[in-house]
């Protein structure tokens, strides 16, 4: 546990006076803000350099190390992690506030400065929003515990130069806006120039029988070569000294410009090593849940991933020197099938550098290289055009089909058939497949709940199931509650402390004893009274962001995630049309006011999610702008969505909306944060919902809606929606709406509509009367507020099975066999 290095008041401000100096040749009284912010996250990062060389980041001697590959990590904001994981928070809080006085005292009088807290300043650092949604922000969930565990852990990723895009809705329309993070968010990143790598692109293998060692020899020539240069962010845990790293690979050209091809007259060819190592690491692809088999992701993969092999693989010769037992130290863990060309890389390193044979170097690769997956959906699947990888990656390509060949050889002498071959082929009809690579060469293969996991070993992965069970597991998903629940949320937090002690920050499955207060009317009181004031923080922020007034006292309703076709945000849409139509049939009922809040960011190339993103907008319009209506229901969408949006959204909702259909979401993690927060699940079977339920108890959540084995057996069978359309007379009136224009601008959304009709894949018409019972339910259940906050309550108390702990201990022990600090 923590030797905890105290620093006080008096020794912070005094390291954070010489960092203002130092670094910016500024005093007290003459810093900027984004300098204060800077100098307080230097302090910090001192604090952590210092851990990183005293401990060491050297694995035990027989101990293993964890490679956590991940092309996103959706960190968010690092100051108020790094102040909380070091237990620093209230002396940096207390720090700025002297000094800001002392500021005034030098000054004498009023600044720029004046007035601002530490919450300002967490406020000037940028999201580092290199991720997409989900998978991003599990990863940056995981590099918490893993360190928090104590296990020697590193993170590789790309440093994008812009992550995932601002988004700016304008009358309706999604407009992307660049995100130069870096201006700011650079502040936590130390280059390592020193420890750059060459990675090579293009060009030719010549081949050549070796006849001395009785071999073939591979040599590849005319490429093109990229450096990357890693940029180490320090990664701080909970309650340890222990400190890990996120490294991040920046692309630059090797040498600025060719000066021997430019001499020679081929400018253009002195110019393309040049601008292609620029445009590698540019921007963040934001693409969530969707492939497209663009060369440039391919580059962006290649780079990542030969860069990191390479790294990892040079620490391991200077340690050992042989690669020989290189899967005994090392574990490889691939974060979806984006990173999948770790495979054949380590096994070019092997072949090419090292001289092995291709026996004892597969043998190496099976045992160091695991794979999680998170998606059964089969447009989200890689598959790469073989010519495309053969043309950028010549050698890799070379490996992949020595891995495919032996495979397929494999598979008949085993007596497989034709249309088994087929199917679990790697290279394939002119493609390679990406999670048939990973599922063969993997020694583990996961899936991210129980329902997903069950899922993967029926349908993607049947066969290779059947040849090889041991190797497939599940791992439900898990989150930072440090993050998400005592840092996001200090008044629940509190009140959780005040009952049941802190021990919960390190020992998740206590929540589970704040069971004892489900009956106490004062504590659930409390309760209330901390959602409340969050929910008076959210709309404080509403009210500044966007100029939208809306009512604490009405139910916050949440819907936040990526948008996407599937998770449904247009079933939610609609049935706020047909309540439109019921308040509009009996405005006198007596209604329990309710806003409905969303946040998306739809992938730019993804046209109907652009369309339900106006759609939410003009419903917005029709509602908000409805004298009668508008008292009983709000619509809000807020720009923008992102960590740090969701860090005050979170704790302020009351409804969690996670509607999936079911089968495609493959776990889910807002669902755990809104639990972990005390809102209640309206929820569909889907993902990780399924164990939510079964942990939290029925009374405790609203499930609705088909089950995954009936979406199944109905979209076999066929479905159709046009038939549930022309038996509900609400549906009728929504769909007619939607035809005929909807809110004051008139709007017309029939195409919306007529892809409903035509073609329901994710069966919302299905589920629209369930869901619209299951609201009213809920409804009624708001009214009784002891009940609503018993069960609020219960689904605190649950939420520690939903702890990345948890689930990081359960890798350590299934898959990467390691062990953690209790374990
Ligand atoms: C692939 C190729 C080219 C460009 C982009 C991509 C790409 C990028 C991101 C494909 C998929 C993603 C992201 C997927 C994702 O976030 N999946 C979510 O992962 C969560 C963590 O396991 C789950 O909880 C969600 O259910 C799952 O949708």
């Amino acid at each position: 546990m923590s030797q905890n290095t105290v620093i006080d008041i008096s020794g912070f401000k005094e390291l954070f006076l010489g960092k203002l100096k130092r670094h910016f040749g500024r005093d007290l009284e003459d810093c900027t803000r984004t300098q204060v912010f800077r100098a307080t996250c230097l302090v910090l990062r001192d604090i952590l350099a210092q851990r990183l060389s005293d401990s060491g980041d050297e694995a035990r001697a027989d101990g293993r190390k964890l490679h956590y590959l991940s092309l996103e990590f959706l960190l968010g904001r690092s100051l108020s992690k790094n102040a909380f994981n070091l237990g620093l928070t209230e002396t940096v809080r207390r720090s700025l506030d002297e000094l800001l006085a002392e500021r005034r005292a030098i000054n004498g009088g009023e600044d720029k400065l004046t007035g601002l807290s530490f919450e300002d300043f967490l406020e000037t650092e940028p999201d580092a929003g290199l991720g997409n949604g989900g998978l991003g922000r599990l990863a940056a969930c995981y590099l918490d515990s893993m360190t928090t565990l104590g296990l020697n852990a590193t993170g590789y990723s790309i440093c994008y130069e812009y992550g995932i895009f601002k988004q700016k809705v304008i009358e309706g329309g999604q407009v992307e806006l660049p995100d130069p993070w870096l201006e700011v968010g650079d502040v936590w990143l130390i280059p390592r120039v020193e420890e750059a790598v060459t990675v090579r692109f293009g060009g030719r293998v010549e081949e050549r029988w070796n006849s001395r060692d009785n071999r073939m020899e591979y040599e590849h020539i005319d490429y093109t070569e990229v450096l990357a240069v890693p940029k180490d962010m320090l990664i701080s845990g909970y309650g340890t000294d222990k400190v890990n790293k996120l490294r991040l690979w920046d692309a630059q050209s090797p040498t600025a410009i060719d000066m021997s091809l430019f001499s020679s007259g081929q400018y253009m060819k002195a110019m393309e090593q040049n601008a292609m190592a620029q445009v590698i690491t540019k921007v963040l692809y934001p693409d969530d849940n969707h492939f497209e088999g663009k060369l440039l992701r391919l580059r962006q993969q290649y780079f990542f991933v030969s860069a990191t092999v390479q790294s990892i693989v040079r620490d391991h010769r200077l340690k050992n020197g042989t690669l020989r037992n290189f899967h005994l130290r090392h574990v490889l863990h691939i974060n979806d099938t984006h990173p999948t060309l770790v495979i054949p890389e380590l096994m070019r390193i092997l072949l090419d550098e090292e001289g092995m044979d291709w026996d004892d170097a597969w043998v190496i690769v099976k045992h160091a290289v695991a794979y999680t997956n998170h998606t059964v959906m089969s447009e989200a699947l890689e598959c790469w055009p073989q010519n495309i990888v053969e043309m950028l990656l010549p050698r890799i390509w070379k490996v992949l089909c020595g891995i495919n060949d032996r495979y397929i050889a494999l598979l008949r002498a085993e007596g497989h058939n034709d249309y088994v071959v087929g199917r679990m082929a790697i290279i394939w009809d002119g493609e390679v497949r990406m999670a048939n690579l990973c599922a063969f060469a993997c020694f583990a293969v996961n899936g991210v709940s129980a329902l997903h996991s069950g899922i993967l070993i029926k349908s993607l992965f049947e066969l290779q199931y059947q040849r090889e069970p041991f190797k497939f597991l599940n791992v439900t998903n898990g989150v930072d509650h440090r993050r998400w629940l005592a840092q996001v949320n200090p008044g629940l937090h509190g009140l959780i402390c005040g009952a049941i002690g802190d021990g919960y920050l390190t020992h998740p499955a206590e929540l589970r004893r704040l069971n004892e207060f489900l009956d106490d009317a004062a504590f659930l009181e409390q309760l209330a009274r901390v959602k409340r004031e969050n929910k008076e923080r959210l709309a404080a922020y509403i009210l500044r962001e966007q100029g939208l007034a809306v009512d604490p006292a009405s139910v916050f309703d949440t819907q936040v995630k990526r948008l996407h076709e599937y998770k449904r945000q247009l079933l939610n849409v609609l049935r706020i049309l047909r309540l439109y139509d019921e308040i509009c049939a009996d405005p006198q009922k007596d209604r329990i006011p309710r806003t409905y809040l969303f946040g998306a960011k739809a992938a730019s190339g993804y046209h109907m999610a652009k369309r339900i993103i106006r759609l939410i907008h003009s419903v917005a319009q029709l509602v908000n702008g409805d004298p009668v209506v508008s008292k009983v229901a709000k619509v809000v969408f807020l720009e923008n969505y992102r960590v740090s949006v969701a860090e005050l959204l979170i704790p302020a909702s009351e409804i969690s909306e996670q509607i999936s259909t079911a089968g495609k979401e493959a776990s889910g993690t807002g669902n755990m944060k809104f639990m972990l927060n005390g809102a209640l699940t309206i929820g569909t079977l889907d993902g990780a919902n399924v164990e939510i339920d079964e942990f939290v108890g029925r009374e405790n959540i609203f499930i609705f809606g088909l089950t995954a084995g009936e979406v199944d057996r109905l979209s076999r069978e066929g479905y159709s929606s046009s038939s549930i359309y022309s038996q509900s007379e609400p549906l009728r009136r929504v769909f007619d709406r939607l035809t005929a224009g909807v809110g004051p601008d008139g709007a017309e959304y029939g195409d919306i509509a007529s892809s409903l009709l035509i073609n329901d894949t994710y069966m919302l018409l299905a589920d629209f009367e369930a869901y619209c019972a299951v609201k009213e339910r809920a409804g009624e259940k708001y009214r009784d507020a002891g009940a609503w906050n018993r069960s609020s309550l219960a689904n605190i108390a649950a939420a520690g099975a939903f702890a990345a702990d948890r689930s990081v201990s359960q890798y350590a022990e299934h898959v990467w066999g390691m062990k953690t600090l209790d374990g």
